[in-house]
Parts: C-alpha cells; sequence; structure tokens
C-alpha cells in the first residue's frame, strides 16, 4: 500500500465502484425483461478485474469469458456501448450482435470474449506469440474460472507459452462453483495454482477479494511478461455473489452451504477498500461523495442511451453472417 500512489489508489477505487453499481443496475433492470441476454454478473469479483488492469497498458489486450462485464469496465471499454448491447441495441459494442458475454472495445485492447468456456485462453496465447514474433511489447491478458481450468486447451496453451516464452498473463478467477457445482466435487486437487508450476510458469495464489493483493501479484507477473521473461499465472480466490445466470441466487441453498456463503457475505471486496481508504484518510468522505455522484451519473447516462437507442433494422438480420 506505502508504494502505491494516492492517484493510483482513488484510481482503483472509483474502477471497482464502477463495476460494483454496473451490477447492480443491470441487476435492477433485468427484471424488466428489456434486455434480451442472458447475464454473467461478477459481483464479489470487482477487485480481480480491477486490480489487474490497473497494471496495463491501453494497447496491451484483455481477453475475457462469458463473465466479462468487470474485464470490459476496468480495461476502459465504453460503458455506454457496453448497456447498449445488453439491450441488443444497434450501437452496442457487438452491434447488437454479440449481448452480455460478447463485449469487445478494440479501441482500448477489449479484444473480446468467448462463451466457451476456456475458449478465449488459446486466442490470449496467440495474440502473445504475435507480441512476441513483432516485439510490441503488449501484453495479453486471460480472464477465466475455475471450471474453465479443468480444460486441457489450458494445458496446451501453457505448455505452448512456457515454452515460446510468451507475454501472456493467466488469470483464474476461481469462485469455486462452475454453475452450481463445487470445486471439490469436480477436481481432484483444488490447488490450481499448483498446475503451472508442471511448466515451470510462476504461479501464485492471491486473494481475490483484495484489490491491493491483485495488484501487487499482477504488476510483478505483468512486468515480467513484458520484460521478455514470458508468462505468469495468478489463481484469484474470491466469490460469486450471485447465481451462475441471472439476476438474485433464488436457489442458492440447494448447492451453496450457509456457512461459507455467511463468511463471504461479511467480506464484500469494495466495502474492505473502501473502509481502508476512509481509515488511512487517502480519501475523504467529501471525495467519496463526488467520486460517487459522477459514477452515478455515468451510469444513468450509459443506461438512458441504450434505453433511446434504435433497435438494429430488419433488413440487416442477416448482416455478417457469412457462408
Ligand atoms: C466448453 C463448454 N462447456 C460447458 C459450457 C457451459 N457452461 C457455461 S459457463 C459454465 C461454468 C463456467 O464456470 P467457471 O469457468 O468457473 O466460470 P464462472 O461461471 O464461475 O465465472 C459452463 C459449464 C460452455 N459454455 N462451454
Ligand atoms: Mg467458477
Amino acid at each position: 500500500m506505502k508504494n502505491i500512489p494516492k492517484k493510483r489508489l482513488l484510481e482503483l477505487y472509483i474502477t471497482m465502484r464502477r463495476i460494483r453499481l454496473t451490477q447492480l443496475e443491470i441487476e435492477k433492470e433485468y427484471s424488466a425483461d428489456e434486455m434480451k441476454t442472458p447475464i454473467h454478473l461478477c459481483l464479489g469479483q470487482e477487485a480481480i478485474a480491477s486490480g489487474v488492469c490497473a497494471n496495463l497498458r491501453k494497447d496491451d489486450y484483455v481477453f475475457s469469458n462469458h463473465r466479462g462485464h468487470g474485464h470490459y469496465i476496468a480495461k476502459g471499454g465504453d460503458l455506454k456501448s457496453m448497456i447498449a448491447e445488453l439491450y441488443c441495441k444497434k450501437t452496442g459494442c457487438s452491434a447488437s450482435r454479440g449481448g452480455s458475454m460478447h463485449l469487445i472495445d478494440l479501441s482500448v485492447g477489449c479484444m473480446g470474449s468467448s462463451s466457451i468456456v476456456a475458449g478465449s485462453i488459446p486466442i490470449a496465447t496467440g495474440a502473445a506469440l504475435t507480441s512476441a514474433m513483432t516485439k510490441d511489447k503488449r501484453v495479453s491478458v486471460v480472464f477465466f474460472g475455475d471450471a474453465a481450468s479443468e480444460e486441457g486447451v489450458l494445458f496446451e496453451s501453457m505448455n505452448f507459452a512456457a515454452l515460446k516464452k510468451l507475454p501472456v498473463v493467466y488469470v483464474c478467477e476461481n469462485n469455486f462453483y462452475s454453475v452450481c457445482s463445487h470445486q471439490s466435487a469436480r477436481q481432484a486437487n483444488c490447488d490450481i495454482s499448483m498446475r503451472p508450476k508442471a511448466f515451470a510458469i510462476p504461479s501464485c495464489r492471491v486473494d481475490g477479494s483484495d484489490v491491493l493483493d491483485v495488484y501487487a501479484a499482477s504488476k510483478k507477473a505483468i512486468e515480467s511478461a513484458r520484460a521478455g521473461s514470458g508468462p505468469s499465472f495468478l489463481e484469484c480466490r474470491a466469490y460469486r455473489w450471485r447465481a451462475h445466470a441471472g439476476a438474485g441466487d433464488p436457489h442458492k441453498e440447494t448447492y451453496r452451504k450457509p456457512k461459507e456463503w455467511d463468511a463471504w457475505m461479511r467480506n464484500d471486496p469494495f466495502k474492505k477498500f473502501e473502509d481502508i481508504l476512509l481509515k488511512k484518510k487517502i480519501m475523504t468522505p467529501g471525495k467519496m461523495k463526488e467520486i460517487c455522484a459522477a459514477v452515478d451519473k455515468e451510469i444513468s447516462e450509459a443506461f438512458e442511451f441504450a434505453k433511446r437507442s434504435p433497435l438494429p433494422d430488419k433488413a440487416d438480420l442477416e448482416k455478417y453472417l457469412h457462408g
């Protein structure tokens, strides 16, 4: 904390707040059934995207997955276009063709996401191969879940990245669940951070509810990738506050242990960071108010923009289809 400038700490706070409030607003509006897209909220996991992306340059690449709102926002993706995409509007960042799981903003290095679990991992590895070949000094980061860590393609990608010393950082967001299946019901060894060691890839476990821990670990990994030392792997543990998809978690009693749920609910990544900033007087209550007002305004403007944007033209239904 001592080594992080105040300006950077406030930026981290603003990013977390933007993600948190955007998620809550989407959740609130979802019941109106105007967003014709499944949504995978990242409430509870905001610190991961925020901490990692704060270390990236604008021209670095981020590859995401189905739970990608936070990655897109933290990398600087345009919020109005993101919300418009959820409303399937012409002005959406994927021109209404993608929905919530396919957010893209190439102008800031949001390279898009795949709804195929682990699908973005080899794509990010390929982008890192390009960077290594062209020596453009860009770093690729790929975010994926604990279930994606079970897919064979991760191991093929890690082997290739280690062999070629590619500038890629693998960020596994371990929220312990694949839909409703707990990690312990699926994995023989739940220590995901151990697996990259088979390829001699530096790897560590990070408290994904602590933005400062994420920031410090990803700084090291990103700097190492940029310096040409090859890939790194972060296992960031945090909790998915809502159902796998949709608003709330109406069936949580059927698959979550109450004790587990309660403990994680008391460990709010956003509130924790806010309390630290206030306690250490890095942020005054006045500054906090100012930030909140600006974020609220930005979000309500994004929703207004999305709602008043036109739907795509019927005549364009087959546009972008090839074959
Ligand atoms: C290859 C593949 N298998 C299964 C699915 C269905 N599916 C969608 S999301 C998901 C769970 C993903 O869990 P995880 O990777 O841990 O990410 P989280 O949803 O927890 O963020 C599954 C099984 C899919 N989309 N792609
Ligand atoms: Mg998961």
